[in-house]
């Protein structure tokens, strides 16, 4: 009864400001190609495409003071986060089509800052190869899609950390990471000392993703608001190649998919990024086809009824 109700927001930021590539900007219309509208309405859901954001074009510039493009990636995260917020004001569900993962600070400080306006408790599952936890000190490359999780915590230019409102816009222990394998050497020191809780592919390896999913969504109940930041990297190398920073060793089509029915069984879902996606370097639009694939996963597609 609730599904038929749901009303899906697609928000484009056409960006990639925040990465050490170019593509990502293209991400938005490779998923619109690849069907996203028509699979979420096959689901039985209503399906609004607000079409692209718009903002700053891609200076391409060094770093400054370890941050590259700040003032760009400021600009497009004020938008992202007043597209979401006013979608979920709205008793929708926004779908953030990236756009590079620095978006996902404009997002999930959207979804928390709802999460404060309306008395609801906030989970943030960050589906990803990286940590994304870098500052300007321990940053390797400047690039801000490095950076998301730790401006969210807190830390990183004000220009980032205040977008949602408050500093920090959330705290750690609203953060799950799955799927990690790729973390700088600073990066895994502040990710100790912050009590990040990460379920890294060794975890996944140990336990399988079946327990690990169990643990990742554990404590959830019907006042709780489930983010799901899906970095198309997450995925591993060989299943998804149309990513700029594609890692070894991650789940499988198998895994990924289990991943994210059980998202769905929680039934908690009501705000999701699919982000990082780089047609540039993709094969026939194939990493957006599987992403959507998964999305429909998320939204409940399931081999059998389910009662
Ligand atoms: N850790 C590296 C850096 O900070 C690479 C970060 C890549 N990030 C993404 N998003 N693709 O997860 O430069
Ligand atoms: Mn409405
Ligand atoms: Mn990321
Ligand atoms: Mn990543």
């Amino acid at each position: 009864a609730q599904k038929a109700t749901l009303l899906i927001d697609l928000i484009g930021a056409p960006t990639d400001v925040g990465a050490g590539s170019r593509g990502a900007s293209m991400g938005p219309e490779a998923l619109r190609v690849a069907g996203l509208r028509e699979a979420l309405q096959k689901r039985g859901l209503q399906v609004n495409d607000q079409g692209n954001l718009a903002g700053p074009t891609n200076p391409w510039l060094a770093a400054v003071n370890g941050y590259r493009h700040l003032a760009e990636v400021s600009a497009w995260n004020q938008s992202v986060h007043t597209a979401m917020h006013t979608s979920l004001s709205a008793g929708h569900l926004p779908i953030l089509l990236g756009g590079d993962h620095c978006l996902g600070i404009g997002s999930v400080s959207a979804a928390a800052r709802y999460c404060r306006e309306n008395g609801k408790k906030l989970r943030v599952l960050w589906l990803d190869a990286h940590t994304d936890f870098n500052t300007n000190q321990l940053t390797p490359s400047g690039n801000l899609h490095g950076m998301p999780v730790a401006v969210l915590c807190g830390h990183g230019p004000t220009e980032l950390t205040r977008i949602g409102g408050t500093t920090p816009a959330i705290a750690p222990d609203v953060m799950r990471l799955v799927g990690i394998r790729s973390v700088d050497e600073g990066e895994k020191l502040f990710v100790r000392q912050t009590a990040l809780e990460v379920f890294d592919m060794r975890y996944i390896d140990e336990m399988g993703m079946q327990k690990t999913m169990v643990r990742a969504l554990a404590g959830m109940d019907q006042d709780t608001h489930l983010h799901v930041s899906f970095d198309v990297d997450f995925l591993d190398a060989a299943i998804a190649p149309g990513v700029a920073t594609a890692v070894r060793g991650g789940p499988t089509y198998r895994e990924a998919q289990l991943c994210m029915e059980m998202i769905a069984d929680t039934g908690c879902m009501r705000s999701l990024d699919i982000m990082e996606l780089n047609p540039a370097l993709d094969l026939r639009n194939g990493t957006a086809e599987l992403a959507v694939d998964l999305v429909e996963s998320l939204f409940g597609k399931s081999t059998l009824a389910r009662s």
